[in-house]
């Protein structure tokens, strides 16, 4: 931007910044040409957490006006007397609160609990084609470096994460080094075991699925592990391959959660992407080209953008498409993909009838919710959330159902306006803007939709005082 509006840019935001100072009784002094550092104490923490940090909204409504939307990031430290502690609190709060895409509080206590407002907007596209290429060059050499190549995705796999896993192990074969996807051959999904099928038929790229009970037993301290498709160590396909192995690279596309995989070599997490497979796509690109991509790999890789882009129309960028093309002249087979997301009359009909309990409880949001004493797959639960998404005046769906470990599951879905993870936070889950969930294993069906109620009303009431 030229001079002119830098400089008023810049003093609307000290001066904005100044004046919440000012009201509350905080000391705030600029560090840098992006950063404040404020000192206040727990009264005024408390304020400004009834507030909601009304600050949030002010920076980006005002800046908003002049086509230059800004937003402000916070991170607090706060429970502890000491001043080294609180700094380093803060500043963790602050990396956690950009790594979710900003716009949004962190309040951090030496217990490690955090609490969040905010969020608001959704994360613009900033990843740049640099990064992949350097990310791409360091997993080459940590694969070189290594015997053999393990890779896992999160429990009951979609097909982004077998998709991408799938891109991985390729990525080991391009470096002549052994690639090996650990898979749990009882729990995945009708379109997973389908996309197993065809795999099955494709006697090398079969071969190279393992138990998690093989991978235990054949990795060596000079082995490689692969996380795709989720950063939580809890959802990991089996957890003790991540604690006895030393070297761990994380590739995930999620918005990051407070529980995380730590003693990572190399972490690429992006929450601008569509997918995990259009990251691993990008990855691939800039490997050494001895061993073109096959059909069925490229396909598998291609069906995992398709679903967790609901067929390019959500978190779709233009990299997704470029993704989506290098795949296509790789011999995707899009007619493939469609076959294999074939669904069967039963579960449409199941959707169906939970779609007909749907409740408006106002702005926009509906709350519909499965039989009781009848359990339902996590999958099927979150379909039904996107397709009442789909509805006309819909914002924000929630669907509420049994879980077969006991108690109840809500799986939220949002287009934007609404922060469902804020509201799936408040319940114990978490997610992001979009796309949150959560488990509450005490609860009934009914118990469930009235504190759901309740954390939406709450939510609802900080707005309109603002
Ligand atoms: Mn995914």
């Amino acid at each position: 931007m030229d001079d002119q509006t830098r400089s008023n840019l810049n003093s609307l935001v000290t001066s904005l910044i100044n004046d919440w100072g000012a009201t509350h009784g905080i000391f705030v002094k600029r560090v840098s040409s992006d950063r404040f550092m404020a000192v206040f104490n727990e009264s005024i923490l408390k304020q400004l957490e009834i507030s909601k940090f009304a600050i949030l909204d002010d920076i980006r409504d005002v800046t908003s006006k002049d086509n230059l939307a800004l937003t402000l990031s916070i991170g607090v430290g706060a429970g502890s007397a000491s001043l080294v502690e609180l700094g380093s609190m803060a500043q963790s709060g602050l990396d956690l609160v950009l790594g979710r895409g900003g716009d949004q509080v962190a309040i951090k206590h030496p217990s490690g609990k955090v609490k969040f407002y905010g969020g608001k907007t959704n994360p613009v596209e900033k990843r740049t084609r640099v990064r992949a290429r350097v990310i791409s060059h360091a997993l080459r050499d940590l694969i070189q470096d290594s015997d053999q190549v393990f890779i896992m995705g999160h429990k009951m796999p979609d097909m982004d994460s077998i998709g991408a896993a799938v891109g991985v192990a390729k990525m080991a074969a391009m470096n002549k080094v052994k690639g090996r996807i650990v898979l749990d051959f009882d729990e995945y999904d009708r379109s997973v075991s389908r996309l197993m099928e065809e795999i099955e038929g494709d006697a090398d790229l079969f071969e190279q699925f393992i138990t998690p009970e093989e991978a235990l037993a054949d990795m060596t301290d000079n082995s490689l592990l692969v996380v795709v498709d989720t950063h939580k160590p809890s959802m990991v396909i089996e957890e003790r391959l991540l604690q006895r192995m030393e070297r761990v690279v994380l590739i995930d596309h999620h918005r990051r959660g407070e529980e995380f995989i730590t003693n990572t070599m190399l972490v690429y997490m992006e929450p601008y992407a569509s997918s995990t497979a259009e990251l691993v796509t990008e990855l691939i690109e800039y490997q050494p080209k001895h061993e073109k991509l096959s059909m069925l790999e490229a396909t598998a890789m291609l069906a995992g953008i398709i679903v967790d882009t609901k067929s390019f129309t959500l978190r779709t960028g233009a990299r997704t498409f470029e993704a989506a093309s290098y795949l296509r002249a790789n011999g995707a087979d899009t007619v493939l993909v469609q076959r294999l997301l074939k669904e069967d009359m039963d579960t449409y009909l199941e959707r169906a009838r939970i779609v007909e309990t749907v409740e408006f409880v106002g702005n926009g949001i509906v709350i519909a919710h499965g039989q009781p004493d009848r359990v339902y797959s996590p999958v099927l639960i979150a379909q039904t959330a996107d397709i009442l998404l789909t509805m006309k005046d819909v914002n924000a769906s929630f669907v509420v159902a049994e879980r077969n470990e006991g108690g109840v599951g809500i799986s939220a879905r949002s287009l934007g306006e609404v922060n469902v993870q804020v509201i799936m936070e408040n319940l114990g889950g978490g997610g992001h803007l979009t796309n949150a969930a959560t488990q509450m294993p005490e609860a009934t069906i009914e118990e469930a939709i009235a504190s759901l109620k309740e954390t939406i009303s709450e939510t609802y009431e900080g707005e309109q005082t603002e």
